[in-house]
């Protein structure tokens, strides 16, 4: 069998005893959802400002504001980037470790967020300023809960910037759409404009940068997250004209890194910008802002989560129930143990918890791994690490095993008990 029995009975036992959903539950229940995937956003740029200029104002003041930040939140991508940011947090499976999920397990069953809310009577749609067909997209949608796709080929190809329709235009054409989805709806926003390398005109070049940073990679990422930033403004208060603000969930994250610390370049100017050495945590750590208007729920959870705790995180929201035993993730609201296996881009069984993060070593021996504390950056022993690098290694190996063998609606009915029981 390609699983250690053991460790699989472990994980499951673990995973089953955590989430009571409590906190939180159904505080957005029948409300508008609207996802914005944003891309290359990354956590540092939060609550941070270069030459006295703040460079996300909007989501700084959507933090203070009826919102749950999450803020040791991280990304969990395999080889399909932003494709594999969508698959893990609807799903609450890894990616896969071979090629990129919506191709690897495109003829696959799923279980997923939207799909749940449909069954409560949502409607879905997700926007998308790429061709459909990029990452595969137009052909796993269906099965992945969501029905109806705008992209590029729909949208007025009016304002390009990057690799497609800029956010700009994204957000203003899909106001309409909006205005005439059924509600309840689930909207999926994916962004663009920051995409690497980080191109825009001059004039939409809104940070004056005039220190170290001017004309480096970094400026070029921080112009386009600020211009996210403000077109995330724009949008918002195109929301309250439509009436589609106050019963709306306004949810926002980063899908994967923007800026690589393997590049020597890259690594020195974000080190010196940071104050700090530039390594995996910082590099992994993206947003997740969840705001409901006048929810009344304001809090920072700085309990160490990542993209595959998304779903069961939103349906308590929503008022879903959802089984611990039926995902691999964790209602970030009702847990007190962060853990994060990361399987690709990384050596497999590396992971973060709520103190420390733990780096397999590439070749495979334990013992030349690295780990540090989150907060101190210090050291730690790595036979602290043992046990989380068992897990990490067995929960990756399960949800690898599901999904291969397409196991989702077994999952979904019996439990990941059943997976013990299952032939072998
Ligand atoms: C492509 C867009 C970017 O449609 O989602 O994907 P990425 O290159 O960041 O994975």
């Amino acid at each position: 069998s390609p699983l250690d029995i053991d460790r699989v009975e472990a994980v499951i036992q673990t995973i089953g005893h955590e989430n009571n959903p409590s906190q939180g539950f159904g505080v957005g229940e029948n409300k508008n959802v609207i996802v914005i995937q944003a891309e290359s956003l990354q956590n540092f740029v939060i609550n941070r400002e270069i030459g006295g200029q703040v460079i996300t104002p909007v989501l700084n003041e959507l933090i203070k504001n009826d919102s749950i930040y999450f803020s040791q939140y991280y990304e969990q991508v395999g080889w399909g980037n932003t494709s594999d940011a969508e698959f893990i947090s609807h799903n609450s499976f890894y990616p896969s470790r071979k090629t990129f999920s919506y191709k690897a397990f495109e003829e696959n069953d799923f279980m997923t967020l939207p799909l749940m809310l449909k069954e409560k009577g949502y409607s879905t749609i997700a926007f998308h300023g790429n061709q459909a067909s990029f990452w595969n997209r137009d052909n796993i949608y269906q099965s992945q809960g969501l029905d109806r796709f705008i992209s590029l080929e729909n949208f007025q190809q009016d304002d390009l910037i990057g690799i497609g329709l800029s956010d700009a235009s994204l957000f203003r054409q899909s106001i309409d759409y909006l205005k005439k989805q059924p509600q309840p709806f689930y909207s999926f926003f994916i962004t663009l404009t920051s995409h690497h390398p980080f191109t825009l005109e001059e004039s939409q070049k809104r940070l004056d940068i005039q220190d170290a940073y001017k004309d480096t990679l970094l400026e070029d990422y921080l112009q386009t997250v600020h211009y996210l930033d403000h077109e995330i403004g724009v949008f918002i208060e195109r929301l309250k004209e439509a009436g589609l603000y106050d019963n709306a969930m306004i949810v926002i994250y980063g899908d994967h890194r923007g800026l690589d610390m393997r590049k020597e370049e890259t690594n020195e100017l974000l080190s010196s910008f940071l104050e700090k050495p530039y390594e995996e945590d910082e590099m992994a750590r993206v947003p997740l802002i969840i705001h409901i208007p006048e929810g009344n729920i304001e809090k920072e959870i700085t309990i160490a989560g990542g993209q595959i705790d998304f779903f069961p995180t939103m349906a308590n929201l929503l008022g879903l129930e959802i089984k611990p035993n039926k995902i691999l993730g964790k209602d970030l609201l009702n847990t007190t143990e962060g853990f994060v296996a990361k399987q690709v881009h990384v050596a497999q069984g590396s992971f973060v918890d709520n103190e420390k993060i733990f780096i397999m070593s590439n070749d495979g021996i334990f013992e030349n791994s690295r780990a540090w504390n989150l907060h101190t950056q210090e050291a730690v022993d790595i036979e602290e690490c043992r046990e989380g690098y068992e897990r990490a290694l067995a929960e990756v190996n399960l949800s690898e095993y599901i999904l291969q063998n397409n196991l989702v609606p077994l999952v979904k009915k019996n439990g990941l008990e059943y997976i013990l029981e299952y032939d072998l």
